[in-house]
């Protein structure tokens, strides 16, 4: 095997077993529990020192990651895939993966965090998490006007932000409200290699609307 992946059943390890997939790289999956806390393990630690998942190993070369984002721009310089090499589609997949990883991702975990699973504790940040839930979904709506995709072509922009969407029932979106973004989503939930990096540690069915 040529990539050791230590994730766990998350949107964060998703993006990275989705990836794998989508880039036809042998990997073995290493799962790390954490509702068990065994991303606090020393083993783990060692290829991520952050303590979250996901992380990889790259048998080949000996290299360790962690950060999702990191994950994914380094499986696709390795397998040349889902990476534009030039032009304003590289800075659009870049700068929309960095989105995805400073907006679409953090607050929709923030929501899922007050809303779904502390409901009632503290208003204010339900309120606040909720509500930038729906601007970031209106953002990607209207980016995904007339595009199949977030860059033009299926990118690593789209593999970090899908594996979000599929909780929007954690975090209370309604799709039908986000035309584009429904589309888009269903479509990619077609692909054979989201499916099956979507079932890594464990089988689990996608979400429909
Ligand atoms: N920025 C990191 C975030 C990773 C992250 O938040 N992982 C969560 C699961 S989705 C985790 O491992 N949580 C365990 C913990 O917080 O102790 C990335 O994108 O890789």
């Amino acid at each position: 095997m040529t990539i050791e992946l230590y994730t766990w059943g998350t949107p964060n390890g998703k993006k990275a077993s989705i990836m794998l997939e989508e880039c036809g790289l042998d990997y073995s999956v290493h799962p790390i529990d954490i509702t068990k806390d065994e991303q606090f393990g020393a083993e783990f630690l060692a290829v991520a020192p952050n303590n979250k998942i996901p992380g990889i190993r790259d048998t080949d070369t000996g290299l360790t990651l962690m950060e999702s984002g990191a994950i994914l721009l380094y499986l696709a310089d390795k397998a040349g895939k889902l990476m534009p090499t030039d032009g304003e589609e590289r800075w659009r997949a870049t700068e929309w993966l960095m989105w995805q990883m400073g907006g679409f991702g953090p607050m929709l975990g923030q929501a899922h965090h007050f809303h779904r699973f502390n409901k009632g504790k503290a208003d204010y940040a339900e309120e606040r998490f909720l509500k930038e839930t729906q601007r970031l979904y209106g953002v990607l709506d209207k980016r995904l006007e007339g595009r199949e995709a977030i860059a033009g072509s299926y990118s690593v922009a789209d593999v970090a932000t899908w594996p979000w969407a599929a909780r929007f029932e954690w975090h209370g979106v309604d799709l039908d409200q986000f035309p584009n973004v429904k589309r888009w989503y269903l479509a990619i939930a077609e692909r054979p290699a989201v499916q099956r990096g979507y079932s890594v540690p464990s089988a689990q069915d996608i979400p429909m609307p």
